[in-house]
């Protein structure tokens, strides 16, 4: 079997989504998804300039040695666009093999470890009263997990705090805005609203909560400490995970379990944090981390330090880059949670899927491959619109993690 074209989709049906179809002398295609928030032209220029044309004439049923030979083969190793340029590759690949086989890509990564996947739903409110209402929403819709956000006294606009009940969308139109920010006031306020969302939902429901890398070492070992009572599920993001070490201060100070690496982009970022076991979950979704290859092997190595996964599942994953991350989910054995923000409902103009949230958990189809498909000529309606990601200041002006 031969890869004889593909072709990169550039869409935007209520948010920028970039998917590579690749084609096959067989007739089957696969799909991935290389959507890169804020930079989606930069990842479709690697694909379009760089990889597909070598790709063209391989047999895709060698994903192993594709991977490697983009991997290794690049010389400039690693880096957010080139990760998720080889992940759209990798996971088109597996959407190849499990059609040509007639089986879905969990059945070739393990088969099922569990019927379903328990995901955490997005609670957002404009203050602590408002997100204690939204969490009641959440559990009588059947969720067991969420993942609350606030307003925060004192700060105007808090990133990840849309207003009123707008979907939540990280990226705007145009250039990034600037939007600012506080730690003192954030760190007096958070364990306030963690007190009165466990006094209000009781001891069951899993409460997580994502920091955005905003605070130092010490402050997240100060937050650690004092969301302790209400034992979180974890803290996400509590510093920007680049320093690895910066993790041993937090890990030092609090037993509050440790979510980190959606910015990440491979298995490297997280050496220290996985061998050390200064982290609990891994976020690195196979979309943004070279794909369900490299996923696996992240997952792999975690496993043998007793950290779980909790991929990544914000609207900028695509249909597309979601499934790869729900087919690794039902197969992995350290699987620990799925970050599930639906999207919006014109994206089902183009995309079709084979997933389906019921009661807090995700279910998966057995339809071969990854079982999500494009309407090529419906992508066509929704092109391409520049957007960004804000950029954070303190409230005097210099520029800080979001
Ligand atoms: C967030 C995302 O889902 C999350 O945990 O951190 O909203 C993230 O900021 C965006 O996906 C960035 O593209
Ligand atoms: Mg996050």
């Amino acid at each position: 079997m031969k890869i004889t074209d593909a072709r990169v989709i550039v869409s935007c049906p209520g948010r920028n989504f970039v998917t590579l179809k690749v084609m096959t002398d067989g007739g089957v295609y696969g799909l991935g998804d290389a959507t890169l928030n804020g930079r989606e032209k930069a990842v479709a220029s690697c694909l379009e300039d760089h990889l597909l044309p070598s790709l063209i004439g391989r047999d895709p049923a060698n994903i192993e040695d594709v991977w490697h030979y983009f991997y290794k083969g690049a010389y400039w190793k690693r880096g957010g666009v080139n990760m998720a340029a080889i992940a759209a590759v990798d996971t088109a690949l597996w959407d190849i093999k499990g059609k040509v086989l007639g089986t879905p890509v969990y059945n070739l990564i393990g088969g099922r470890s569990r019927d379903r996947i328990m995901v955490y739903a997005h609670v957002t409110g404009g203050d602590a009263a408002e997100t204690v209402d939204r969490v009641h929403e959440a559990t009588a819709a059947g969720f067991r997990a969420v993942r609350i956000q606030s307003g925060i006294p004192g700060i105007d606009h808090t990133y990840g705090v849309p207003h009123g009940r707008a979907p939540y969308e990280p990226a705007e139109p145009g250039l990034p805005r600037e939007y600012f920010w506080d730690s003192s006031r954030y760190l007096n306020f958070i364990p306030k609203l963690f007190a009165r969302v466990r006094q209000a939902c009781g001891d069951e429901l899993h409460l997580l909560h994502d920091v955005h890398h905003r605070l130092t070492p010490v402050e997240a070992a100060r937050l650690g400490r004092e969301l302790e009572p209400f034992h979180p599920f974890w803290i996400e993001d509590p510093v920007s995970g680049e320093l690895q070490e910066g993790l041993r201060l937090l890990r030092a100070h609090s037993v509050v379990p440790v979510a980190i690496g959606e910015v990440f982009n491979s298995v490297y970022d997280y050496t220290a944090l996985i061998s050390e076991q200064l982290i609990d979950f891994v976020r690195l979704p196979p979309a943004h981390g070279g794909g369900i290859t490299h996923a696996l092997k992240t997952a792999a190595f975690a496993s043998i330090y007793h950290v779980q996964t909790g991929f990544h599942g914000a609207t900028d994953i695509s249909p597309v880059g979601l499934a790869a991350a729900l087919h690794c989910d039902l197969a992995l054995n350290n699987f620990g949670i799925q970050e599930y923000m639906p999207h919006q409902e014109v994206v089902r103009e183009v995309f079709s899927w084979n997933y389906e949230c019921r009661d807090g958990d995700m279910y998966l189809s057995d339809r071969p491959g990854l079982g999500v498909d494009i309407d090529e000529t419906k992508a066509k309606k929704y092109p391409y619109r520049p957007a960004s990601l804000p950029v954070n200041r303190k409230t005097d002006g210099t520029v800080s993690y979001w």
